[in-house]
């Protein structure tokens, strides 16, 4: 064999040149946890600050034990914790969707845990909760996964923990284990199944009468779980952020290379729009839509239609015959119209749930408009039968409508051909599709996500060795070091109407129209439409000048002065 061929066998099973050269990255940490070589573990004590939403004293009668051990107070570190617990035996799992920088976290946990206290992986999320599926990660394991990108080290479900048998199953694993604590690592539902389960576990599970600590850690590419300065945006976004941006860029130097396609391209992000915000700030692609802006606006999609028309149309009088569109992946629920109908939708698939069942596939969509009220069967009769299709798939777990299958973006390269033709005939509009979603979640984290998440890690497994439960671990101040927290979760619960029923959840946090980023892109997007502005942000650095940004919208948001962050 030559020594090409058996250097390259080396590098097979996640050990590229990249992969291995990325692991040796130094992870800086906040100044409260001393070295970066030897991390130690703080203490916690009471901020100042106490959360309440307009349903605290709700929260506070069905979570008794939560709200009387933390009063909602955020906790700020008060020192390294000079008494560190001993033999703790401490569970991790992801929740939901996978996002870059996750391993970090868990070795981050492992860390500061060290020796003496033992670290188990739950395989894969909550269902491997249930199910008792659990292993013990060695320092070994923590070496081969650290800033790698993905979730495959543990896997991960969406298996929401609602029902009574479902509690005691998570018992039964807590005791089979003899577990102390758990660790979510999730999004805004995930977290809120953190704050129940938590409660659920707060005394009791022991032989002894003492329960099992509850820790959460906020994850989501989609930018959607945000507590202002307490946590100004959950890890995933940036890496998620940055790879889009780079394909945006390389798409945006095609078309004014090529100089014939219009690319509309919807981004991931369920329901809120802060990824493609994010993208339109870094990339100033020609024409972006902000779902929260369409609700607030109340724009049909005629509307939508027609702005985007009119931008081909000023584009091709200037001789401009490209661009790109942007478009949020949850436009479609966000659009008044579709909204009353998506929701009219949902209520009659579930009260007929049984006959749709039955009913033969190709008059599954007769059946259901025959459901709907007179103005919704209009609109529903309008639609291609690929966006049918989708409206008629079934929810997730959490009763969502999975938008990611919806193809909105060929809804609109349609509809916007029929109107540039009517608007004038001899303008030429040939577009193309792509969704760019999966690409984004599991790449090597950023150097922002790689040392957010580690030290996210390390507060998550401090407040298990402080003894705290319920809380969610949180580092604020990413520009001047780095200071961990804890939110108390149940500070964040509202109760919502979900599925026919009212629930304790975490609000997801949407595009606010007077956020500075919202403002900023506002001032410009008139002057990215009409010229070919856009800039290319090229792939993600880990090394060199380019390597220490935060995202753009995060840095707007959060009044700095620079895109440059700082932990440690
Ligand atoms: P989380 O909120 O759980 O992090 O998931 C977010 C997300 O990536 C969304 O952007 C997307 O709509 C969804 O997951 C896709 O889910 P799935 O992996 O089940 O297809």
């Amino acid at each position: 064999m030559s020594t090409l061929a058996k250097q390259l066998q080396t590098m097979e099973a996640h050990n590229s040149i990249f992969e291995s050269a990325v692991r040796q990255l130094p992870l800086p940490v906040c100044a409260a946890f001393g070295s970066a070589s030897q991390p130690q573990a703080v203490s916690f004590a009471n901020s100042a600050r106490v959360l309440s939403t307009k349903d605290s004293d709700s929260v506070a009668r069905s979570f008794p034990h939560s709200v009387r051990a933390s009063n909602n107070v955020v906790l700020e570190s008060s020192g390294i914790n000079a008494k560190v617990a001993q033999g703790k035996r401490v569970a991790v799992l992801f929740s939901g969707g996978p996002a870059s920088g996750g391993h970090n976290v868990v070795c981050g946990i492992k860390h500061i845990l060290g020796q003496g206290n033992t670290l188990f992986g739950v395989k894969p999320g909550p269902k491997g909760l249930l199910q008792g599926n659990l292993f013990e990660i060695t320092d070994a394991d923590v070496g081969a996964i650290i800033n790698t990108g993905g979730f495959d080290f543990l896997g991960t479900d969406r298996t929401k923990i609602k029902t009574e048998a479902q509690f005691q199953q998570v018992k039964t694993t807590c005791r089979k284990h003899n577990l102390d604590a758990i660790v979510v690592i999730g999004g805004d539902d995930s977290n809120t199944n953190a704050a129940v389960l938590a409660e659920f576990l707060f005394t009791d599970v022991k032989t002894d009468g003492s329960g099992v600590q509850v820790i959460g850690v906020p994850k989501t590419i989609d930018g959607d779980l945000q507590i202002g300065d307490l946590l100004p945006i959950s890890f995933g976004f940036d890496t998620a952020t940055k790879i889009y941006s780079e394909m945006v860029g390389n798409i945006l130097q095609d078309t004014r290379s090529s100089l014939k396609y219009w690319h509309f391209i919807k981004l991931m992000g369920r329901s809120a729009s802060h990824v493609t915000i994010e993208v339109a700030l870094q990339t100033k692609a020609a024409v972006t839509l902000i779902s929260e802006e369409v609700a607030e606006q109340r724009q049909s999609i005629a509307a939508i239609v027609d702005q985007i028309a009119q931008a081909v149309v000023a584009r091709s009088a200037k001789g401009i015959m490209h661009g790109v569109v942007l478009v949020p992946e949850g436009l479609i629920e966000f659009i008044p119209e579709m909204n009353t109908l998506i929701a009219e939708l949902n209520d009659a698939l579930a009260h007929n749930a049984a006959e749709f069942a039955e009913e033969p596939f190709d008059t599954k969509a007769d059946f259901i408009q025959e459901k709907l009220t007179t103005d919704n069967a209009r609109l529903f009769a309008s639609l291609p039968a690929y966006v049918v299709k989708m409206l008629l798939a079934d929810r997730d777990s959490h009763g969502n409508l999975q938008v990611s299958l919806i193809p909105t973006e060929q809804l609109l390269v349609d509809m916007v051909r029929t109107r540039v033709k009517e608007i004038d005939i001899r303008i030429p509009f040939s577009a193309h599709c792509h969704f760019l979603g999966y690409e984004g979640r599991c790449g090597a984290p950023t150097l922002f996500d790689a040392a957010y998440t580690y030290n996210l890690g390390l507060t998550a497994g401090s407040l298990i060795l402080d003894g705290r439960s319920g809380y969610m671990a949180t580092v604020t101040g990413l520009t001047t070091g780095g200071a961990p927290k804890a939110i108390p979760l149940t500070g964040l619960l509202n109760i919502e109407r979900r599925h026919g029923q009212d629930e304790f959840v975490i609000e997801k946090a949407l595009v606010k129209m007077d956020s500075a980023a919202m403002r900023y892109f506002s001032a410009r997007r008139a002057e990215w439409a009409a010229d070919d502005l856009f800039t290319s942000p090229g792939p993600r650095q880990l090394w060199g000048p380019a390597a220490y940004q935060q995202p753009i919208s995060v840095a707007l948001n959060s009044g700095a002065e620079s895109l440059a962050f700082k932990i440690g």
